[in-house]
């Protein structure tokens, strides 16, 4: 069964709560208790539209789902938590984002898998590292060569206990 990792990012109506209540929609996805959630970082927003700070994290779990039954069930996640698709990269309720499905690369009109900026976006690397410091990318680099001091200081480590 693939090992899939999803990036959650939340800066509007409580970000918190929204991480939170997201957590417990994927768990109903996970296969047994395989779910693995990193800690909440407060992220500077990267856009040229100005928005409230981001809460982001990475979980990752086990799962059956087939990748576009994945992504099917992440949007109804998304929109369950009044995701409303306004500008891109514009605030969000919530984001959920697959960033890996097991070894695979995928590219359908739908999904790209791995995710095509998460090599270069802190708010990613970061708490991917947290929950899978050993992680080695389907392109065969080890995420350790993706992290640098810079995006340690860059990302106001507000890791938050949840
Ligand atoms: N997501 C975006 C655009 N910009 N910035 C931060 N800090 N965190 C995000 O999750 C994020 C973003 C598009 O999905
Ligand atoms: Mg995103
Ligand atoms: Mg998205």
């Amino acid at each position: 069964m693939p090992r899939v990792f999803v990036a959650l990012g939340a800066n509007l109506a409580n970000p918190k709560a929204q991480l939170d209540k997201a957590v417990s929609a994927l768990s109903t996805l996970a296969q047994g208790d395989s779910l693995q959630v990193s800690p909440y970082y407060c992220s500077a927003p990267m856009s040229d539209v100005a928005q409230p700070d981001y809460l982001n994290a990475v979980a990752s779990f086990d799962t059956q789902l087939a990748p576009l039954a994945l992504l099917d069930a992440l949007q109804a996640i998304e929109n369950t938590q009044g995701r409303v698709r306004k500008a891109r990269w514009g605030p969000r309720t919530l984001d959920l984002d697959l960033l890996l499905y097991g070894d695979e690369f995928i590219n359908e009109p739908r999904l790209t898998v791995p995710h095509y900026g998460m090599k270069a976006r802190s708010f990613v690397l970061v708490p991917l590292a947290a929950i899978a410091p050993d992680l080695i990318l389907p392109c065969k680099t080890p995420l350790s060569h993706l992290i640098n001091e810079n995006m340690l200081v860059e990302l106001p480590l507000l890791g938050i206990d949840h």
